[in-house]
């Protein structure tokens, strides 16, 4: 994708606590009707890329192939690419399950979006093996960033390359072996620069949790993002995961979106998903709300500069399929996605792609 290169990194952005809506109170308004009924596939619907995400263990499942064959142009792998499923003990790197989901992608036609290189989460045992030789320890990191990205160069479009990097609080920044071996902030710094190396043309996404309902942790990292610009460090592109809830005020996915587009960079909406609530029945009323939560979504999305547009990802596809059913979450009820478990279009399936269509 040449338009999204990182010539971005150098664009002027603008935060301003000033001019920012996660400094001061939510909105709560009206909103719009659904258009109900109407069941076009999604990636027909949008001129943008639709992405999900599935493991390679899904590739297994007929009709979850085929669902996201009729209806995703982008996939994002939930696992793969994750060092813990790329690194041994011994610093070897194995990428046969990230080759999987990859050739599904480009025989299926649809862009592959990298997910991600560095998390607080994963920790594997071969760096904190290293955490006392801060100077082997960093030549690792950059060894594994340079490798993997070199060897997807010309087939990811984007990476997340640090993934979630605010406190749990929302306050500061997160704790983990790559902040207190490499530094504070440095360890993000160090990822992009290298990211920026070794493959200049995916788009380097930082990427972020929680930033729709809470706006001061959306402010902690529109400042975050904000510091390491000035440094010069090359981020490319901002990622909100997007897993909200019916509950959510009106206006928060808009003012979000707005806020993070403030940069100037592409924006990925990259992991949606609407839950209804823990233990929450999956009633008409709930599921029509979901529905309209994903239309804000959708139409808040499309009021960003078109080349800001990177692309919206569900996370995943069936309700069964989401991280929400798993423990300790909500095995048995949640409906956060757009298929139900059976695999048939829910309202917000419907929602998604009337609003992509009257957009395009
Ligand atoms: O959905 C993903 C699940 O399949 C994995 O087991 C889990 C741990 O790797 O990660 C889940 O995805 C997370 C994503 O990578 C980052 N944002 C939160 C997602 C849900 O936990």
């Amino acid at each position: 994708m040449a338009e999204f290169t990182r010539g971005w990194a150098r664009r002027e952005f603008i935060i301003g606590a000033l001019a920012c809506s996660a400094c001061g109170p939510q909105a709560d308004g009206a909103g719009g009707k659904i258009v109900a009924g109407l069941s076009v596939p999604l990636k027909e619907a949008s001129t943008l890329p639709i992405g999900t995400a599935i493991t390679a263990a899904d590739l297994a499942d007929a009709q979850l192939v085929r669902l996201i064959k009729e209806n995703f142009s982008q996939l994002t792998p939930a696992s793969e690419m994750k060092m813990g499923v790329v690194i041994n003990d011994q610093g070897k790197l194995n990428f046969g399950a990230a080759e999987r989901l990859a050739s599904f992608a480009s025989d299926n036609d649809m862009r592959l979006h990298g997910h991600t290189l560095v998390w607080y989460r994963v920790e594997p045992s071969f760096f904190l093996g290293l955490a006392d030789d801060p100077k082997k320890f960093r030549a690792e990191y950059l060894r594994y960033i340079d490798k993997f990205l070199r060897r997807f160069k010309g087939r990811v479009s984007g990476w997340d390359v640090v993934n979630e990097p605010i406190s749990a609080d929302g306050t500061g920044l997160r704790d983990s072996v790559w902040s207190r071996t490499l530094g504070k902030e440095r360890y993000i710094a160090l990822a992009f620069k290298q990211a920026a190396a070794s493959d200049p043309n995916a788009v380097a996404f930082i990427n972020e949790y929680g930033l729709e309902a809470r706006p001061a942790k959306r402010l902690a990292y529109m400042r975050l993002i904000e510091r390491l610009l000035k440094k010069d460090v090359p981020i490319g592109g901002v990622g909100t995961q997007t897993h909200i809830s019916v509950d959510l005020p009106e206006r928060a996915v808009a003012d979000t979106l707005r806020d993070l587009a403030s940069f100037g960079l592409p924006v990925h909406v990259s992991e949606l998903d609407i839950t209804l609530g823990r233990g929450a029945a999956a009633t008409a009323g709930k599921l029509k709300l979901q529905a309209r939560r994903a239309r804000q979504v959708v139409e808040a999305y499309m009021q960003l500069p078109s080349k800001q547009r990177y692309a919206i990802t569900l996370w995943g596809v069936r309700d069964r399929d989401s991280w929400l059913r798993m423990p300790p979450y909500d095995p048995d009820s949640d409906r956060p996605l757009a298929f139900d478990d059976k695999g048939q279009p829910k309202p917000m399936l419907s929602a998604l792609a009337a609003a992509l269509k009257g957009a395009s």
